[in-house]
């Protein structure tokens, strides 16, 4: 008997990662699912996705998901629920929300997601309803805020050079990224250049990365100096004659007081405050220098600390001075959010919207729920959330104020989740949710230039619901006004946002797969000038007023007053002292994604355990050895975890990979515990590696 030949799907991933990869999925013949693969007819994807979605089956057919919608009969945070009927599980949470309406006013109840999934229908869809309710919103912070507001300080626009461009560059400079853990096709772009034109590979980083291990040079240094690096690096270009005068006269606002600032900015000042040699800084000044086609892959990991937006502006700024831009495989990419252009009115209903409620800040969810009068911006206090494709419970910083809300018997809590997250367990309601494979959606790269379908391949188990299915459903019960998104599939969405985009409809994508929206070169290397409104790069940075991407109004200002004028070392980070002599920086773990695939068994074995790991030095001082179980500790809180020597870190930097739940940790206190929520300059964000803490043995 000949065996049966499996066919294959199309999708595309739909988690929070700036491939966005293109994927083909194996149906088997019993109608699951087998291997996911990355498509080779993608230019981005070109074959390769990280291992962990490779074996998506074993996420989507764990024994652990969510298949009914549950009710707490516990105490809270206890894990007791009794299961529920979706009737009787919507019925009752538009009771609740009614009710916190009525007594305490619509902007009690908060809606809360985060981009689980970043398909625009079922992301998105949330704001549709908190705008139709009138309820607070929510104020982006977690992820992008300074790395974006750097950028677009420099170049006026969040976009640069096609990230294939990668394949013709003479040299790839990956900067405060780990593309081996975080964005796996920046490797394979540039590893092929290496092959094909031997391209050098230099790194930036905290800690010798898998993606430094790599390299041909690899830089290690301080956490939260890369704008020293930065300076210095530009002061060397200046010196040595490899400024690019004619570009910078054209295209750059200030050069000559760019040139005079930086003369004191020599490879020795940046040597003391960075850690590196003078001779590391000397070389791939050089090399940036010499190499015109360099193209500069920035991420967002140098950018979580308190002066991240300025380091992020400072090291873009290296390519203005350079020219590199002018180049095919130069210049500088962070991320192309600008280029998509889409019309997603029909999705978030912006038209709805009441300009004078509350934007809650969502890193500050901990003091918010405990409720900090600051944090709350003067209004009431929340009283009852829906909370959809986040995971506060652990990946929020301030855990210990995060879970005491959590906590309050006051508060009605609805988590819509595919699994029993730290979060789901604080609930009052949980509600299945289907996974990406069991519903459609559309979605845009960040790290690349596709809009890419993501259709239906499977039907979901009987009880999980898409989040759209969530949102109409209450919406309804909750006497939102009429608006036509709440009556229309994920399918009518995306066809509506396709039409009204002028990007065909869903039939064409549907044959398509994805539409490349690349802008052609002169565009995307700002050769037409950049985004600014006087066409130049920006050395002297407008802070706080026009580059502010995703400012909401009645966000809260930080200190942009105070930031430098110029590209600069700005003394803003989280200092050590005596009592807290180390700096934490909470990496990505290359199995997990964020606190996503902390529920698969083969992901967990691989990461092993919560570790901190520190130079065998900085061990003995304290008297730690290898492996030891070790207590790490600062003002907001002290996590218990084992300690592993690891050399290739400057002294007194500290790394712990991965969001692991709280319960992962002896003592159930997550490495969130230790991370601060102030919203940072300049106006807002989660400074995630910028954290001072202590380590000394656990007895
Ligand atoms: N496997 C995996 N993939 C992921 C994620 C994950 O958790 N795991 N998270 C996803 C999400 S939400 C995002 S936003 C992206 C983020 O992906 P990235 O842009 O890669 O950013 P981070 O993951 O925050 O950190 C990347 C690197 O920055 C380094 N770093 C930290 N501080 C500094 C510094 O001061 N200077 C320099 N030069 N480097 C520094 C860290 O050591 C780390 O190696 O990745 C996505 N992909
Ligand atoms: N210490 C430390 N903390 C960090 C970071 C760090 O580097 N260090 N990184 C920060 C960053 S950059 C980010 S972006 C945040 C991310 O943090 P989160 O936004 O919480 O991201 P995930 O942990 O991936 O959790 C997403 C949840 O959404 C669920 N989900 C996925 N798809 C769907 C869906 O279709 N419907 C529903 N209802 N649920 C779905 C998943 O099951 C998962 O539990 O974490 C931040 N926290
Ligand atoms: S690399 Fe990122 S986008 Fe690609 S499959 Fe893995 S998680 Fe998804
Ligand atoms: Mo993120």
């Amino acid at each position: 008997m000949n065996k049966p030949v499996p066919t294959t799907a199309f999708s595309a991933c739909p988690h929070d990662c700036p491939s966005t990869c293109a994927l083909d999925v194996e149906l088997l013949e019993d109608g699951k699912i087998g291997r996911v693969r990355g498509s080779s007819l993608n230019s981005y994807t070109a074959g390769v996705i990280c291992a962990k979605v490779a074996r998506y089956a074993e996420r989507l057919y764990h024994p652990d998901r969510l298949l009914k919608p549950l009710r707490r009969v516990g105490q809270k945070g206890e894990g007791r629920f009794e299961e529920i009927s979706w009737e009787a599980a919507l019925d009752l949470i538009a009771e609740k929300f009614l009710a916190v309406e009525v007594e305490f006013g619509a902007q009690s109840v908060w809606p809360y997601h985060y981009a689980g999934t970043m398909g625009l229908v079922q992301r998105d869809a949330i704001h549709r309803f908190r705008h139709a309710k009138a309820y607070s919103l929510q104020f982006d912070s977690f992820c992008t805020n300074m790395a974006w507001t750097g950028y677009v300080a420099g170049t006026g626009k969040l976009a640069g050079p096609d990230p294939r461009e990668m394949a013709v560059s003479d040299q790839i400079v990956i900067w405060g990224t780990n593309p081996v853990a975080t964005q796996v096709n920046v490797m394979t772009h540039a590893i092929a250049a290496r092959k094909k034109r031997g391209a050098k590979i230099i790194v930036v980083d905290v800690y010798k990365t898998e993606t430094m291990k790599q390299a041909d040079i690899g830089l290690v240094l301080k956490p939260g100096t890369d704008a020293a690096l930065a300076c210095a690096i530009m002061h060397v270009l200046f010196r040595d004659g490899f400024a690019d005068r004619d570009y910078l006269e054209q295209y750059t606002d200030c050069p000559a007081d760019l040139e005079a600032h930086l003369q004191s900015r020599t490879p020795e000042w940046a040597a003391a405050i960075t850690g590196l040699e003078v001779a590391q800084i000397e070389e791939v000044a050089r090399l940036f220098g010499e190499v015109k086609k360099t193209y500069f892959r920035l991420g967002y990991g140098f950018t979580r600390s308190r002066n991240g937006a300025v380091g992020m502006h400072a090291a873009a700024s290296i390519g203005a001075v350079t020219g590199c831009w002018q180049y095919e495989g130069g210049g500088v990419f962070h991320n192309n959010g600008a280029i998509y252009e889409l019309n997603k009115t029909m999705i978030e209903a912006p038209e709805l919207k009441d300009p004078s409620v509350r934007a809650l800040d969502q890193s500050l969810i901990g003091r918010i729920l405990t409720g900090d009068d600051a944090a709350l911006l003067g209004g009431p206090e929340v009283r009852a959330m829906l909370i959809q494709n986040t995971n506060p419970v652990s990946v929020a910083p301030e855990q210990e104020l995060v879970k005491k809300g959590f906590a309050r018997e006051d508060l009605f809590t609805v988590v819509h989740e595919q699994f029993m997250t730290e979060t789901a367990k604080m609930a009052d309601i949980v509600l299945p949710a289907t996974q990406f494979l069991e519903h459609d959606d559309i979605y845009k790269g960040g790290g690349h230039q596709y809009l890419m379908l993501g259709p239906k391949v499977v039907d979901a188990p009987d009880g999980p619901r898409e989040n759209i299915h969530v949102i109409n459903e209450l919406a309804k019960r909750l006497g939102a006004p009429d608006h036509p998104g709440f009556e229309m599939s994920a399918r009518d969405h995306i066809d509506w946002m396709l039409q009204n985009s002028g990007y065909g409809s869903l039939g064409e994508l549907e044959a398509g797969r994805w539409v490349d929206l690349q802008p052609d070169f002169e565009t995307a290397h700002f050769l037409n000038g950049f985004g600014h409104a006087d066409g130049k790069f920006h050395f002297r940075p407008d802070w706080g007023r026009s580059a502010a991407p995703n400012k909401p109004s009645g966000a809260p200002m930080g200190p942009w007053t105070t930031m430098p004028e110029l590209p600069d070392q700005w003394d803003s980070i989280e200092r050590t002292d005596e009592r807290h002599p180390f700096r934490l920086v909470t990496a990505p773990a290359r199995s997990f994604l964020n606190s996503t695939f902390n529920e698969t068994e083969s992901s967990v074995k691989k990461e092993k355990r919560p570790e901190v790991w520190l130079r065998s030095e900085d061990a003995a001082r304290f008297g730690i050895g290898d492996g030891d179980l070790v207590k790490m500790g600062n003002g907001r809180g002290v996590v218990t975890l084992h300690a592993r020597f690891y050399e290739d870190l400057t002294p007194g930097t500290v790394i712990s990979e991965g969001i692991w739940p709280n319960e992962a940790f002896p003592d159930g206190r997550g490495i969130n515990t230790l991370t601060g929520a102030d919203p940072v300059a300049p106006y807002g964000g989660a400074a995630f590696h910028d954290t001072a803490v202590w380590v000394r043995p656990a007895e």
